[in-house]
């Protein structure tokens, strides 16, 4: 036994060699490639486990390899049957852990490991997930390119003109993604961007798919496709794709029992139906139900499901916050218990801050889904430090009083208010091939954010961010000097976590504070475009059509007077967000139109409170790059430069920003520059020539 636990431990170095050869990484992984999930200096622990399956082959083997409890200990791992353990959750008992499903015991394996690297206790405790899908969608093209991807190249899909053969790079990757995901309990992945090419449902494009399910299921992940609504005629020749059509509905019939054979456990389809030039039922004259049943129907037999957005807006409202809601209310109760509808965090789109989207516990007879964005299209790319945890929580603590007082968005999508069929949740990935996977160390942590939100979302960012700098950072305490191994958590633990924490306001402000939004540069989303309204392009595809800045004030009227979108919300909110004085001032430009000279509560004039918050935002880039500069000591060369110089680079855009927005604004509001705030380094005319480069790099 010994011996051949020798040669495994054997044969596992070779295999790790190889990896790391595979990648030209230092041995000491200072490029980030291995994520929170550090190599451990590990005991002997025993195990105890009757099963033998792939599933629990890999939780035995996350045990051997990272075991830092008592030595010699001994776990057992059970899987059986107790009412009190929920879906994937599992419990650690006296003896070990124990689930009512094999990935129950391995997301306990990983919760163990996780509790020991960070130093809190292990108690016996039941841990159920909120949630029971916890999906990753990928934007990612099958030529490989990703779009608002800002870490490289698609780890699924190659160019055009490559091969479609499976490499042993890409089963390594997938294999190293798997591992991730199911260390924060991520269990499903849509492969393909949601603008899905009507080709990922042939042939050779299902094969690949087969092996990366294959890959990914001993990790307890399932594997999802986008779908293109009219695949029925671009790929399958057909002369509509009208969902009532018979021919339709046969042609989706057999291709999800083609998929099924190939792919056995598929878990379904996401689908962006009639939004953005996307095909959709009403194309023919169908609605958003019509259209999701039919897939629904497809799928059921198989025990799959369809996750169907619900990011849709036409361009005559004159208001692109209230259209989701109008198509979609409407509906609630049409759809099968097997769709469920995928809701931004917002009403517009993904933008620094947005109140929640009203039809978070508003459809109470239809399963509802947040969609949350991971990669950082309006956050700053892979360039900015903006740990996105902190919008997240905001965003399921907000109450949306559908039923009283604490009906928070987590409660209304999570199962514990309504009985929906489903409860999931879903993050836009922001993976490539960059080494460190996310393009920025630091967006690992929301990767990792978005699985334990994802498990738990009553998770404070606070607690999140504890974890993954313990569990990204701390390996190289081991290698620190006594006198700066004993002050770790003081010199770089609290001061790099408040960094972290403070970002995401920081960014707010700097961009757009008090409840603007989307004012950014056109198509690439990452610097500031508050001038922009060319002619020809759809108004609400302008800034202009968002800040209606104007000689009076600044900001989009959404109270009863003006679009009404403040009663799409349930009281007492609609006439809280209705009215200017009782209005959270983080949205107060959100639902108001406000003049130049508004008291603000500081008692500050709204010109001289906005001047103020963008000097705020760039002013706490400056302190975080004085405080990541002192934590030197404590960080590998490599992170540190990459970190250091990112942050540079934010720090310039960010007074970009600033400088851009205070004088464009200044133009209408006519006051001076309060003088507290630093005076803007740039000129508007400038500003206004700056052109991004958009192309991905890979
Ligand atoms: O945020 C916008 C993006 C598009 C994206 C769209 C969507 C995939 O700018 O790139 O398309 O939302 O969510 O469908």
């Amino acid at each position: 036994m010994k011996r051949v636990f020798g040669l495994y431990m054997l044969v596992l170095a070779v295999l790790m060699m190889h990896v790391l050869g595979c990648r030209g990484v230092s041995v000491k992984g200072e490029d980030g490639h291995y994520l929170w999930l550090y190599p451990q200096h590990a005991v002997p622990v025993k195990i105890l486990c009757s099963g033998q399956t792939a599933i629990l082959s890999i939780a035995k083997q996350e045990l051997l390899q990272n075991w830092r409890g008592k030595e010699n200990a001994t776990v057992e791992l059970l899987v059986g049957s107790d009412k009190l353990i929920k879906g994937d959750g599992y419990k650690f008992t006296a003896t070990g852990i124990q689930a009512n499903t094999e990935a129950g015991i391995l997301y306990g394996v990983y919760e163990l490991l996780r509790r020991q690297q960070t130093n809190q206790p292990i108690q016996n405790e039941i841990c159920n997930p909120s949630y029971e899908i916890r999906i990753l969608n990928h934007w990612d093209n099958p030529d490989g390119s990703i779009e608002r991807g800002y870490a490289g190249h698609s780890i699924f899909w190659r160019k055009e003109q490559d091969s479609m053969d499976v490499t042993s790079e890409d089963s390594i990757r997938w294999k190293e993604y798997a591992r991730a995901n199911a260390s924060v309990g991520i269990n499903g992945t849509v492969l393909n961007n949601v603008n899905a090419s009507p080709k990922i449902l042939s042939r050779p494009y299902l094969d690949r798919v087969k092996a990366i399910a294959d890959v990914l299921r001993p990790y307890g992940i399932k594997t999802f496709l986008s779908v293109k609504f009219s695949s029925p005629s671009m790929l399958g020749g057909l002369k509509t794709s009208d969902p009532l059509n018979p021919e339709v509905i046969q042609w989706w019939k057999e291709k999800v029992k083609e998929i099924y054979s190939i792919i056995p456990d598929f878990g379904g389809f996401l689908v962006k139906a009639n939004s953005e030039g996307q095909p959709g039922p009403q194309d023919f004259g169908r609605t958003h139900a019509d259209g999701a049943n039919m897939l629904a129907d497809a799928l059921k037999p198989f025990g799959g499901i369809v996750m169907w957005r619900a990011f849709v807006y036409s361009s005559e409202d004159k208001d692109r916050a209230r259209q989701a809601y109008a198509e979609f209310m409407p509906l609630d109760g049409q759809f099968r218990d097997n769709v469920i509808i995928q809701v931004k965090n917002g009403p517009i789109d993904f933008q620094p801050r947005e109140p929640f989207s009203p039809l978070f516990g508003a459809m109470k007879k239809t399963s509802v889904m947040p969609e949350l964005q991971i990669t950082q299209e309006y956050l700053g790319h892979s360039v900015q430090l903006v740990f996105l945890a902190a919008m997240w929580e905001e965003l399921l603590k907000s109450d949306t009083y559908q039923e009283g007082a604490g009906s928070t968005v987590a409660h209304c999508t999570d199962g514990s208010i309504f009985p929906q069929k489903y409860s999931a949740i879903a993050g836009v990935a922001n993976i490539g091939l960059d080494a460190n996977w996310c393009g920025h160390q630091f967006a690992q942590a929301n990767w990792y954010a978005f699985g334990r939100l994802a498990w738990n979302n009553q998770l404070t960012s606070e607690k999140i961010a504890d974890e993954w700098l313990r569990l990204t950072f701390s390996a190289s305490v081991d290698s620190l000097k006594p006198e700066y191994r004993n002050n770790w958590q003081e010199h770089f633990l609290l001061p790099v976590k408040n960094m972290m924490l403070k970002s995401r306001e920081a960014a707010v402000d700097y961009m757009m504070p008090l409840g603007l939004h989307h004012i950014f540069a056109a198509n690439h989303h990452y610097g500031p475009g508050p001038w922009e309204a060319p002619k020809g392009v759809r108004p609400d595809w302008t800034p202009v059509y968002y800040h209606k800045a104007d000689t009076f004030g600044v900001g989009f009227d959404r109270t009863r007077t003006g679009s009404n979108a403040v009663s799409q919300y349930h009281e007492p909110l609609a006439s809280l967000f209705n009215n200017q004085a009782t209005c959270p001032e983080i949205y107060l430009l959100w639902f108001h139109h406000v003049s130049w000279t508004y008291r603000m509560n500081s008692g500050r004039s709204l010109w001289d409170e906005l001047c103020l918050h963008y000097d705020t935002g760039l002013k706490q880039v400056r302190d975080f790059q004085k405080t990541w500069d002192e934590v030197q000591p404590y960080v590998d060369e490599q992170r540190f430069l990459e970190v250091q110089s990112k942050l540079r680079e934010q720090y310039h855009d960010a007074q970009i920003w600033k400088d851009a927005c205070i004088l464009y604004f200044q133009q209408f509001s006519r006051l001076p520059i309060p003088p507290d705030v630093e005076q803007p380094v740039n000129k508007l005319e400038e500003l206004m020539k700056i052109k991004r480069n958009m192309t991905y790099h890979n």
